[in-house]
């Protein structure tokens, strides 16, 4: 049987016995519900963006105009949503992207009956029922050893942001490869963090309150880096910081929960992602590890050109949600040139992945439709683990699977590798 055809009966038969899907099936009500129980900051850094949020639409806006072809009668009643990537065999061309600080999304539930502490391992509780690939992301809230120990044998990708340090980089590459990484995915688009302006205006860095740090206070480097810095004495020259108010007992209470002091968060601010990075240093990141590295981030075909030539063995056509560069382009309008190119460079081609905009499986039907290999779902599973935890995850990820399945069958493709620009209108 199909997953489609046991996730949609599956509801409907509970239906009829007076129960509702566990999150909604529809993306606009899933991200509605998810922010009216997150906390008002929670809210505004997981489904807000940059500046006017003009990216964030235009993510979403590029879908809408792709239209699918239906075609009849084409025998696709079995279809088989598997597929190979960097050598490992999938469920579906389907990962989890990685997201930081995402202790956030489960403020609300903290007390909540089974609700452990960490986002991270209720994820990989999903992940390991769905067997579909983990990014784990630098600024996770839990040490990646502890998620990897929630994932059991499902694969994992680990997420580096490149810090200033050739000694921390060094260590979380070696951690990475110690819990069985399958690739490094090197984000290259946050050299500086966006202007977020939903953010700012709540005056909210998780990252300031010691939040989003697991992997940097459990790494022996950078506790090294922090224990120098506290070490030294403060420049006479510095500015005295504001004196706290009463709100910001919150954050000290924050930094005291993660064991966190100002010299962790600030050997964090000091150290997180080297600007001076270029593509020659890629090299550098390639002599460090046998391990494949995607670079997340690419946005037109000169850097995945760039990429493919500098050692990395794919990219991610990405723009982090809308969160980084306002106004940029849509990031599915980035995806078709940026796949003729790496098609043209490299035999068999190097993958191309996407991600930012993908709410339903449709949408992930038109990204493999314009040359992605997989998508990384987002935000929407952020949600689902907002809304129900580790099953809200796993419902969302079954409810994109289901309509991606029956996007597949009333298109008439049986195959991943059926799916193409054939079943797309052309555009006059
Ligand atoms: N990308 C990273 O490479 N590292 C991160 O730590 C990271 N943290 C994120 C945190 C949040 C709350 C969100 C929403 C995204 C984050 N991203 C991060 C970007 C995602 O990996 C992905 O590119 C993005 O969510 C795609 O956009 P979409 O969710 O709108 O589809």
């Amino acid at each position: 049987t199909t997953i489609s055809r046991t996730v949609q009966s599956g509801i409907y038969t509970a239906g009829a016995y007076g129960h509702r899907p566990v999150v909604p099936t529809s993306p606009d009500r899933l991200e509605a519900a998810a922010r009216a129980v997150m906390t008002r900051r929670a809210a505004a850094y997981v489904a807000d963006g940059a500046g006017d949020q003009r990216t964030v639409a235009a993510n979403r806006e590029a879908f809408t105009r792709h239209r699918i072809l239906p075609r009849q009668l084409t025998g696709t009643h079995a279809r088989d949503l598997t597929t190979t990537l960097l050598g490992r065999d999938l469920a579906a061309p389907l990962l989890y992207a990685p997201v930081g600080a995402l202790e956030l999304a489960v403020r609300h539930r903290r007390g909540a009956r089974g609700t452990p502490r960490g986002a991270e391992p209720e994820l990989a509780r999903a992940a390991a029922r769905t067997g579909l690939p983990v990014v784990i992301s630098s600024q996770a809230s839990v040490p990646m050893e502890d998620v990897a120990d929630a994932l059991g044998g499902t694969p994992r990708w680990f997420q580096l942001y490149w810090p200033r340090s050739a000694e921390l980089t060094r260590s979380l590459v070696r951690r990475a490869e110690a819990i069985g990484a399958d690739a490094i995915v090197l984000t290259t688009d946050t050299s500086t963090l966006g202007w977020r302006t939903r953010d700012l205006d709540l005056g909210h860095l998780p990252f300031a309150r010691g939040e989003g740090l697991a992997q940097y206070l459990s790494d022996p480097e950078f506790r090294k880096l922090s224990a120098a810095r506290a070490a030294r004495p403060a420049p006479s020259s510095s500015v005295p910081g504001p004196r706290p108010t009463l709100r910001a007992l919150s954050t000290l209470a924050s930094l005291r929960r993660h064991r966190a002091t100002r010299a962790h968060v600030d050997t964090f601010l000091d150290t997180f992602s080297d600007p001076t990075l270029t593509w020659a240093d890629l090299a550098r990141l390639r002599e460090l590890t046998d391990l494949p590295v995607l670079v997340k981030g690419v946005q037109t075909p000169d850097d995945a050109t760039a990429a493919l030539d500098h050692g990395a063995s794919g990219v991610i056509v990405s723009n982090h949600g809308g969160r980084q560069l306002d106004n940029a382009i849509a990031s599915l309008d980035a995806l078709p040139a940026i796949a003729t190119a790496v098609r043209a460079r490299t035999t068999p081609h190097a993958p191309v992945l996407f991600d930012s905009g993908i709410r339903t499986g449709a949408d992930a039907f038109v990204a493999l439709a314009l040359g992605a290999d997989a998508v990384l779902l987002g935000r929407p599973w952020v949600y689902g683990l907002a809304l129900a935890g580790a099953e809200g995850v796993h419902a969302v990820t079954r409810h994109v699977l289901a309509e991606l399945d029956i996007t597949m069958a009333l298109a008439g493709a049986a195959t991943v590798g059926d799916i193409g620009r054939h079943n797309l209108a052309g555009r006059e």
